[in-house]
């Protein structure tokens, strides 16, 4: 399995900018690029990447995408005057070339390729590209929104041509729309493009028709283009993540990419003069974590927008130490999206139902008509001189808006520890620790535990487990210890000394994702511990909205019902809950699918800045080892495209997601959902 995290940086890239005066396009400077790597550089995150080297793009690399005209037009720009440049610009919309642009954008697309062909080949598992012009605007023939070529449309026709990859995933979470890409793939079903941008029904630039959620593709394309429009601003961290939970991951998914390209423009972040939103710069590490079990972890993150030079770096840092599998930062405050967001992720799940089948059973139809101009504003640079000043003022509050800069992000110097029983051998990778001596203090501990709430017990084997879980919870507890698993004779007496001994001494918000039947013995009365449990046999009626279980039919069959369980309630769940730990344990595994149980895994890690315990009974070669790979950070296996999930699972978990979207206002879908309760 690949490792490792490239980052193409070359600052060539800066070496062109604004040579005259333009409002539109005065924002877009070569300091996007340099901050951004000072910022690397200061957190040493360079150092711990892999250096790839730029290139210029062939001729026939740009050709993959773009006309020979246009191309052929482009080449001239380098032996224009001023005022041929500025004449030339002219044609096009809210861009500026330079003589040394042509130069530049040759070696956006150069490097995007050069990170694309080092993920392909194994080189690296993953990485990030910083690049300038930007290329997700640009199209055929013209150049448009800050971007002359389309770095990540041409990469991914090129990862088609050069290593017969039959699937990509474009994510573009600039918050912009890519018209560009948008065109190029429309009827191809091998690119699914995804986009967010800041919409406000068709005011906002570039104010097409065609950004709406209704722009579905085309031909055989149809189904795989998504557009997500926001028509308010100021969405936040729980506008996103509802996003990517509700509408990007299922399709994702269901999609089953063998290549990821993300347009990661993070004019999308707090503090962006362009995008006016709130999503904290943090919000990028779960973005990322969330999109990395995809397609073996084979991940090209490529540089699009981003005009707040602050907000920029951080993102851009926030970015890359996940790429490098840094434990994600708390992201606290995770609630109800807006109005206005469940509006859009009603009608974008609602008319793709009949292209993917994670949504089909939402029996929605959209709820306003595509591109209502209710709100109409007209574009600034026609609007009247009051209008243009305000419009002004919003920008510079935008640029004076504070928010508290991300936390550093500390690596515990130990990944993963593993308890076994005695005598148990189990091969394991060389990267994992095995629990040593348990010291004096830690089996006085668990005697104390023992001797208050377990009296009864008396095996030798439970006791033994005890305090190897006591033990890897103050590893974890200090920070020594990332996560770690224990095999145990009683799962169940395990987890109640578990969450008996998280409580007491390591935070007050436990979350339990049990997997398996029976009755789990944990209290959720007092709301310090969520449990979700994934059975096959019906339940007890739960007790409260902190006890969750889900039941499944046909399971492990069922991968497709397993994943809307994951994003539809659990993932959801476990961000609103924001707990201090995971539990993940496995009552009885015997038969379940252990690609599906990685992928839990790996998602889970985005929980609890990665602090993980996994329990688990039954000894079974095949799940130790999955689930420790996942515990140590490598990227779950694909499950390649998926199945519709059966409809007594689906109706199962839409039950429990109904009951329980009052409280937990992440699981809502639509905007009818909480004004209208069954
Ligand atoms: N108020 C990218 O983010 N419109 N391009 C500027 C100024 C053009 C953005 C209007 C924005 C282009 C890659
Ligand atoms: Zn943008």
């Amino acid at each position: 399995m690949a490792s490792g995290t490239a980052l193409i940086y070359d600052s060539e890239m800066t070496g062109y900018k604004l040579l005259w005066v333009d409002p539109a396009c005065k924002i877009e400077v070569p300091e996007r690029l340099t901050v951004s790597y000072e910022a690397l550089q200061s957190k040493g995150l360079v150092q711990r990447c892999i250096p790839v080297s730029t290139r210029e793009a062939t001729d026939e690399d740009i050709l993959l995408v773009h006309s020979e005209e246009y191309l052929e037009a482009v080449k001239q720009t380098p032996y224009m005057s001023l005022e041929d440049l500025m004449t030339f610009t002219q044609q096009y919309g809210d861009v500026y070339f330079h003589p040394n642009i042509y130069h530049c954008a040759k070696l956006a697309v150069g490097a995007t390729l050069q990170l694309v062909d080092s993920v392909m080949t194994g080189k690296v598992r993953n990485g990030m590209a910083l690049v300038r012009p930007p290329g997700h605007h640009s199209q055929r023939s013209a150049a448009n929104g800050f971007c002359v070529f389309n770095n990540v449309a041409i990469a991914a026709l090129y990862a088609k041509k050069r290593f017969n990859v039959n699937r990509i995933l474009i994510v573009d979470w600039d918050i912009h729309h890519g018209q560009g890409v948008q065109y190029c793939f429309e009827e191809d079903p091998s690119v699914l493009y995804f986009s967010w941008h800041r919409y406000e029904h068709q005011s906002f630039w570039p104010n097409l028709r065609e950004s709406d959620y209704d722009t579905v593709g085309k031909g055989k394309g149809a189904g795989f283009n998504i557009n997500l429009p926001w028509n308010k601003v100021g969405m936040n961290n729980s506008d996103y993540l509802s996003a990517f939970f509700h509408v990007l991951l299922p399709v994702a998914y269901e999609f089953g990419p063998e290549l990821v390209l993300v347009s990661a423009g993070f004019d999308s972040a707090i503090g962006d003069p362009e995008g006016h939103m709130c999503a904290s710069p943090e919000v990028f590490a779960h973005l990322t974590h969330l999109l990395m079990s995809l397609a073996n972890g084979r991940l090209c993150a490529v540089l699009e927008g981003g005009y707040n030079l602050t907000s920029l770096a951080q993102s851009v840092c926030q970015t890359v130490h996940t790429l490098l599998g840094d434990p994600a930062p708390l992201l606290t405050e995770v609630s109800s999206p807006c109005e206005s967001a469940l509006e859009s992720i009603q009608n974008v799940r609602a008319v793709h139902q009949q292209y993917w089948s994670c949504f089909r059973h939402s029996n929605v139809s959209p709820v306003s008509e595509p591109s209502t101009k209710r709100c109409c504003l007209e574009e600034s640079d026609e609007g009247p001189q009051e209008v243009k000043k305000e419009k002004e003022n919003v920008e510079e509050n935008m640029e004076n808006i504070v928010w508290p800069e991300p936390l550093p992000r500390p690596n515990p110097t130990l990944h993963t520890i593993i308890a076994l029983p005695v005598g148990l051998e189990v091969p394991l990778p060389d990267d994992c620790h095995q629990l040593a001596d348990v010291p004096q203090e830690i089996i006085d501990t668990a005697q104390r535990l023992r001797d208050k709430h377990f009296k009864e017990i008396n095996d030798e084997k439970i006791l033994e487990s005890f305090k190897n879980i006591i033990s890897l919870l103050e590893g974890i507890k200090d920070k020594k210890v990332r996560n770690g698993l224990a095999v145990v004779p009683s799962v169940a007496s395990a987890l109640s000394c578990a969450v008996q001994h998280a409580l007491t001494s390591l935070t007050n918000r436990v979350l339990v994702v049990f997997i398996g039947d029976g009755d789990v013995p944990v209290d959720t009365a007092d709301e310090q511990v969520l449990l979700i449990q994934i059975c096959h046999k019906e339940q007890q009626e739960p007790k409260s909205k902190f006890h969750v279980p889900v039941c499944l039919k046909e399971w492990p069959g069922d991968t497709a019902g397993f994943l809307q369980v994951i994003f539809g309630i659990l993932l959801p769940l476990g961000y609103q809950f924001s707990p201090g730990l995971v539990l993940e344990v496995f009552g009885e595994t015997s038969g379940v699918d252990k690609a599906s149980l990685a992928q839990l895994t790996s998602l889970l890690q985005g929980l609890a800045q990665g602090q993980t315990l996994a329990l688990m009974q039954e000894y079974e070669d095949g799940i130790i080892k999955a689930t420790v790979s996942s515990l140590l950070g490598s990227p779950a296996p694909s499950l390649g495209p998926l199945g519709a999930p059966l409809p007594v699972n689906v109706q199962a978990i839409e039950k429990q997601r109904e009951r329980l979207l009052q409280p937990w206002g992440i699981l809502q879908t639509s905007h009818e959902q909480l004004s209208s309760p069954k």
